[in-house]
C-alpha cells in the first residue's frame, strides 16, 4: 500500500477520535462553539460554526502529514485557520507540539484552564492509531507535485446538533451524526486532478451500553493506470444493496438547492430523490451506491468538500463534474470530455473562502451515463 495512503488513513482515524472525544464532553461543547467571523462565513448555510475539533483536527493532519512527507508540508490546505478565540476573547493559535504535555497546556488556554479535557484532546491528537485492515501490496505514488485539501469536519451543523437517533431510509441518513465526515483529498498541483482520497465517518454505530460511537473509513487512489479503492462499486463496505437500475436514476440532493432544480429532478427520477446533510456525506452515498448521483446547482460547496470523494469516485470510474460547465458545453456542442472539478485554480476576483467555492454547482456520479441523464434533465436551467 502507498505510504501516503496509510498515513492519511491513520491521521483520519486520529481525527475521528478527536471528533468523538469533543462530543463526549457534552457540557464543554457548547462553550467551545463560536460563530465564524463574518468575512469567513460561508453563505447559504443555516448556521456555520467553528469548533475546536475543526481547528485541532486540521492542525493534527497538517502536523502529522507535513512531518512525515516534507514534499507535501507546504501544500496542505484546509477550510480552517488555526486561530481560536476563547471565552475571554483571547486569540490563540492552535498547534501541535512534539510533547503531549505542551499541546495539552496550549489547549487548556483555549478551554479556559480546563486541564482535564485539554489532556483528553491532547492524548487523542498525539496517540497513534494502529491500522490493520489495509491491503499491503506496495504501490508507488510519487509525492512531488502533490497538494492536499482537508475538511477537518464536514457537516459541522449536524456535528453540533449531535442527533444520535436518526433512522436511515434505504440505508441513507437525511440528518444526524452519521452525516459527519473527515475529508482528506490529495491532488496533482499541476493538473488539479484528484489522486487519492480518504473519507472518515466518525459516527456510524452507537453502542447503547457504553454510549460510545464507532466509525468507518473509505479510501481510493486514481493515479495513472492505478485505480484502487476500499469500496466495492455496487455494495460498498456497509453491505447495503445498491438501488436496482431497473428502476431508473436516483439522486441525493441538498435541501438548500433551488426549488426548480429539486422539482426537475423529482420528476426526472420519478420520485427517487433523497435529501441528506453534508456535502461529503452525499458524495459518500454515491460512492456506496446508496444513490446514483449527488446534484447541487448552488455555489456553496468548496474544494475541500469534494477532493477526497472525487478521488474515490474516479477510482470507481465516476467523478465530480462542474454542472454549469457541462451544461454550457452541452449547449454549444463542444463537449469532448466531461468537465471535472479541478483543485488548483481559485475563482478569480473574490477573496476568502469563496476563492475555493465550486462555482456553478456539481454532479457527483459513478457512471458517465448517469451524468448525461442529469444534464438532459437539467438542460433548461440557467446557471
Ligand atoms: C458544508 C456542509 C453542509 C453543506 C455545505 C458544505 O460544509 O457539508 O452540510 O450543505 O455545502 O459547505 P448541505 O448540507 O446543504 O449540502 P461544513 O459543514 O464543513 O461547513
Ligand atoms: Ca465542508
Ligand atoms: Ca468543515
Amino acid at each position: 500500500m502507498s505510504d501516503l495512503l496509510l498515513a492519511l488513513v491513520r491521521v483520519s482515524e486520529k481525527a475521528a477520535n478527536i471528533a468523538r472525544a469533543c462530543r463526549q464532553e457534552e457540557t464543554l461543547f457548547s462553550q467551545l462553539i463560536q460563530k465564524k467571523q463574518d468575512v469567513e462565513r460561508n453563505n447559504a448555510i443555516v448556521a456555520d460554526f467553528k469548533t475546536l475539533a475543526d481547528v485541532l483536527v486540521q492542525e493534527v493532519i497538517k502536523h502529522d502529514i507535513g512531518k512525515k512527507f516534507s514534499d507535501l508540508k507546504d501544500h496542505i490546505y484546509g477550510e480552517e485557520t488555526n486561530e481560536f478565540k476563547n471565552e475571554l476573547g483571547e486569540k490563540i493559535q492552535v498547534r501541535m507540539f512534539e510533547d503531549v504535555e505542551d499541546t495539552a497546556r496550549l489547549l487548556s488556554k483555549v478551554l479556559g484552564g480546563n486541564m482535564r479535557v485539554a489532556e483528553v484532546l491532547a492524548v487523542a491528537a498525539h496517540q497513534d492509531v494502529p491500522i490493520t485492515d489495509l491491503q499491503t501490496d506496495p504501490i508507488d505514488i510519487p509525492l512531488q507535485g502533490l497538494g492536499l485539501w482537508v475538511d477537518p469536519i464536514d457537516s459541522t451543523y449536524q456535528y453540533i446538533k449531535g442527533i444520535s437517533d436518526a433512522l436511515p431510509v434505504g440505508g441513507l441518513y437525511s440528518h444526524g451524526l452519521q452525516c459527519v465526515t473527515v475529508l482528506i483529498g490529495v491532488y496533482d498541483l499541476q493538473t488539479g486532478l484528484p489522486v487519492m482520497g480518504v473519507m472518515n465517518q466518525p459516527f456510524v454505530t452507537l453502542d447503547p451500553m457504553t454510549n460510545r460511537w464507532t466509525g468507518q473509513y473509505f479510501w481510493g487512489i486514481s493515479s495513472g493506470s492505478i485505480n484502487l479503492s476500499s469500496v466495492t462499486p455496487a455494495l460498498g463496505k456497509q453491505k447495503v444493496a445498491a438501488p436496482s437500475r431497473e428502476s431508473g436514476l436516483s439522486a441525493v440532493l441538498s435541501t438548500s438547492d433551488s426549488e426548480h432544480v429539486r422539482t426537475l429532478l423529482q420528476q426526472g427520477c420519478e420520485g427517487r430523490v433523497s435529501f441528506a446533510a453534508g456535502a461529503g456525506y452525499k458524495c459518500l452515498c454515491v460512492i456506496l451506491g446508496l444513490s446514483d448521483v449527488y446534484v447541487f446547482s448552488q455555489d456553496a460547496t468548496y474544494r475541500w468538500d469534494c477532493c477526497a470523494p472525487h478521488a474515490i469516485l474516479l477510482s470507481l470510474g465516476g467523478g465530480i463534474a462542474n454542472l454549469r460547465e457541462c451544461l454550457k458545453s452541452k449547449h454549444t456542442g463542444t463537449m469532448k470530455e466531461w468537465v471535472e472539478l479541478v483543485y488548483n485554480t481559485p475563482v478569480e476576483g473574490v477573496s476568502g473562502p469563496e476563492k475555493w467555492a465550486n462555482k456553478g454547482g456539481l454532479v457527483a456520479y459513478r457512471s458517465k451515463s448517469d451524468l448525461e441523464t442529469v444534464l438532459s434533465l437539467l438542460s433548461t436551467i440557467n446557471l
